[in-house]
């Protein structure tokens, strides 16, 4: 059978054949990047695409995966793409958009990666798949895995995962392991565990599973009628979806569908904001961030292992990157909330708390065209809203009650 396809590594170049179970290049340890073969990148490959739903794969043309009988799909992607006026017009921003991934199947962006990851596994005629995560990454891999009727190990870092996403984990019955450690700890074990058992890994330097997440980058165009926005702004964990939305836009660039790319724009949290120190304090290593403490869990990471590949996104893309604080993070999410009616979690609101110190400094336009993405729904960790606000008043049944509360 021909590929339409190959693995190529990022730092030697050194190509790999499809379907071979490998993360990093053999010869340079890097990490791989799936490549398509010339002839696919021409405008013709968007014929077929406009005909079928806006989905993840509507675009299986630019995805990794040769037998779409083995597809596991729960309905992933196809997720709105908001216009917000009224944060626009308090931002004093004119074209506002928000990516809403909270609407997928288990509630984040990661369906989009597990869907050709876990097909990928089937394909791979493996039995077992594994993550270490923050928590979206578990709860997306174990649905998927119990659609595939695949075995799923996860490991999670202690007491430090969103009690949503856990539930998530266990009820789709994912061996959940805690680890003592954070999740930089749990991705070295859980990585050699695979490399030395018949276990899939489905973290993000799976290049097959960003696939899947460069969808965002196809949607937004597709939503903008064959358009691309000025700026894109999306929240750094371990940096595979930055990383993976620019590879989407350099695609449909490669394809002559665009003539211009966006400018991509990284926010991290300041307690674990490696990849933002290094770009805004011009480092020449990258400091990784031993003890990663944020508010946002889902971006608590301190050795982002796709560093070098976000890294390329935000300077050739002519992007930059920012840190937000724990304060500005719960702002930023109960403006959102407030303004646009969208809930989502703390990692995302880092995305809007980046907007809105980028937008305070004057470094978006008022004209421009931006696009927050919001990577997971607000569902997923209650707790954390219920800690700020003050809890509802009560009243007996009785409409004087009632009344009395408006007056006050
Ligand atoms: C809501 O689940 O890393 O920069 O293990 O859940 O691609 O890591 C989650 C990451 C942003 C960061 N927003 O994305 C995990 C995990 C939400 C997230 C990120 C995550 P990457």
């Amino acid at each position: 059978m021909a590929w339409h396809y190959r693995l190529k590594c990022i730092g030697c170049g050194a190509e790999f054949p499809p379907n071979t179970i490998i993360y990093k290049c053999s010869s340079c340890g890097e990490l791989l990047s799936v490549e398509y073969n010339n002839d696919l990148m021409s405008p013709e490959i968007s014929l077929r695409w406009a005909s079928r739903p806006l989905t993840v794969w509507r675009y299986i043309e630019l995805l990794p995966i040769s037998d779409s009988s083995k597809m596991v799909s729960l309905g992933e992607g196809g997720t709105s793409l908001n216009r917000c006026v009224r944060l626009g017009c308090e931002l004093n921003l004119k074209n506002l958009y928000v990516k809403n991934e909270g609407e997928n199947p288990t509630g984040s962006f990661k369906d989009r990666g597990m869907t050709v990851g876990v097909t990928k596994a089937l394909e791979l005629d493996m039995k077992r798949v594994a993550c270490a995560s923050t928590g979206n990454t578990s709860a997306s891999l174990a649905a998927y895995a119990a659609k595939a009727g695949l075995e799923c190990i996860v490991l999670i870092p202690s007491g430090k995962v969103a009690f949503g996403k856990l539930v998530q984990a266990i009820i789709h019955g994912a061996r959940v392991i805690q680890v003592k450690g954070n999740f930089d700890e749990a991705l070295r074990i859980v990585e050699e565990l695979c490399l030395t058992q018949p276990i899939y890994l489905l973290n993000s330097i799976n290049p097959y599973r960003l696939e899947g997440q460069k969808t965002i980058a196809f949607e937004i165009w597709d939503q903008m009628g064959h358009k691309v926005p000025d700026k894109v702004i999306v929240p750094v964990g371990n940096a595979g979806n930055i990383s993976a939305i620019w590879k989407g836009f350099k695609e449909l660039y490669m394809a002559g569908l665009i003539e211009k790319l966006p400018e991509m724009i990284g926010i991290q949290s300041e307690g674990a904001a490696p990849i933002a120190n290094f770009i805004k304090g011009g480092l020449k290593e990258m400091r990784f961030v031993e003890r990663p403490e944020t508010i946002a869990t889902a971006i608590r990471i301190g050795s982002p292992v796709n560093w070098k590949k976000a890294v390329k996104a935000i300077k050739e893309s002519g992007g930059l990157a920012e840190t937000v604080s724990d304060e500005e993070i719960l702002s930023a999410q109960a403006l959102l909330a407030r303004r646009e009616g969208i809930f989502v979690e703390p990692a995302s609101a880092a995305a809007i708390a980046g907007l809105i110190k980028l937008a305070d400094m004057k470094l978006i336009d008022r004209d421009e065209t931006v696009v927050c993405i919001l990577t997971g729904h607000g569902l997923k960790d209650p707790d954390i809203v219920l800690r700020q606000f003050p809890k509802p008043v009560e009243i007996e049944a009785d409409l004087e009650a009632l009344i009395k509360i408006f007056a006050s």
